[in-house]
């Protein structure tokens, strides 16, 4: 026998009660709330926002006086809490941003989790992360991935402490309920080598024959700030114009780096504002040297190196450099991508300037009409 329509019991009430009914077997009419589940383009809960270097650092110093690295508290992170987001710890929807603070000759302990990770080196030196036992060195401007369930460990050799940027797809883990994580049986784990992953990429296009290829993440775990450094100036030689970007790929694929967030550097040069422009997905721009503004959504966010904003899907977009500026960035790109659902366009107009962001207040005080550019 099928599903039976007829032999059911009718049920005969005004609409007060019979939403009641609804609520009470949970169920919920989508005719109330079509309009906030279809809004004609994205409405992010995630807001343009703007830690200050010189807000966050002395708080990740004081956490270096209170908070040890041992299990339980494995690593000094400070998360970039997005005030859009209810209290999570989140920069963005699918994005992690955070501040992470390793002191003079720490180590942080050897664990492995399924969300994906890079760090982006903003001070400090003479630090190593082992990634499944390959011992990468950490400069500033450095990349550094610590992949999908690899094991990784951080150690500090040095007498200054190191300060980076964490970036991880933790967030968007979370939504997929996909979070796996386990300690190393020992507290560091062993080293095979330093920057193995490097030698393997050291002539372009050319590689040992047979080397294995991980379907899951870039083979290169190190990009070096020198390279970035080439590349950029390479691409203004060839192109010109206020802003060069890179994105760093997977050498095997030319894909991303991360199969789950894109990692870019965006080299600003000064005196020009940037067309207007907007994308679906979030961005996490993280200031590595220079300074400058950005307007998102009409709103102006003045930044200096050290400074990390967070830029909402489908939020209006422009930059200026008041001095050459390089601006490391995540985004959840690729996800959007892999599922036909990236959009990105240019308006045909500057955006107006209504309002600048108030650090810590995060309120936002009226423009100065005599500073509004168009
Ligand atoms: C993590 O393992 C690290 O290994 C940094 O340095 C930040 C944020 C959430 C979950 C795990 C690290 C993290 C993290």
């Amino acid at each position: 026998m099928g599903i039976d329509i007829h032999h059911t019991h009718t049920v005969e009430v005004g609409y007060d009660e019979f939403c009641g009914a609804l609520a009470a077997r949970d169920l919920q009419p989508l005719w109330k709330i079509a309009r906030q589940l279809m809004p004609e383009v994205p409405l992010p809960t995630t807001q343009a926002w703007l830690w200050k270097w010189d807000d966050v650092l002395p708080l990740a110093k004081r956490a270096g006086e209170l908070i040890t690295l041992e299990r339980g508290g494995d690593r000094r992170v400070l998360a970039l809490a997005n005030p859009g987001l209810k209290g999570l710890p989140f920069t963005s929807t699918t994005l992690w941003g955070a501040l992470q603070y390793l002191g003079p000759h720490e180590s942080a302990p050897a664990h492995r989790h399924t969300p994906s990770a890079i760090r982006f080196v903003l001070t400090g030196s003479g630090v190593y992360t082992t990634v499944n036992g390959d011992a990468c060195d950490m400069e500033p401007g450095d990349l550094i991935l610590t992949p999908i369930w690899n094991w990784h460990d951080h150690n500090n050799r040095s007498d200054e402490p190191m300060v980076w940027f964490d970036g991880l797809d933790l967030p968007l883990l979370t939504t997929l309920e996909s979070i796996f994580f386990e300690n190393h049986p020992d507290q560091l784990q062993p080293v095979e080598g330093n920057n193995l992953s490097e030698q393997g990429f050291a002539g372009v296009g050319l590689r040992e024959m047979g080397a294995s290829s991980p379907v899951a993440h870039s083979p290169l775990l190190r990009y070096r700030r020198g390279e970035t450094e080439r590349t950029l100036e390479a691409l203004h030689r060839a192109r010109g114009g206020a802003l060069v970007s890179l994105e760093y790929v997977n050498p095997l694929t030319g894909g991303p780096a991360v199969s789950t967030f894109a990692c870019e550097m965006h080299r600003l040069y000064p005196g020009t504002r940037t067309p207007t422009k907007r994308k679906t997905g979030s961005s996490v721009y993280v200031v590595f040297q220079g300074s400058g503004r950005s307007v998102i959504n009409g709103v102006r966010f003045d930044w200096g190196p050290g400074d990390i904003f967070v830029t909402p899907s489908w939020a209006g977009v422009d930059h200026e450099a008041y001095e050459r500026a390089d601006l490391f960035a995540i985004s959840d790109r690729p996800v959007l991508q892999a599922l036909h659902l990236y959009r990105e366009e240019e308006l045909t107009e500057g955006q107006e300037i209504s309002g600048t962001f108030v650090p810590l207040k995060g309120a936002t005080s009226a423009a100065d009409s005599s500073r509004n550019e168009h």
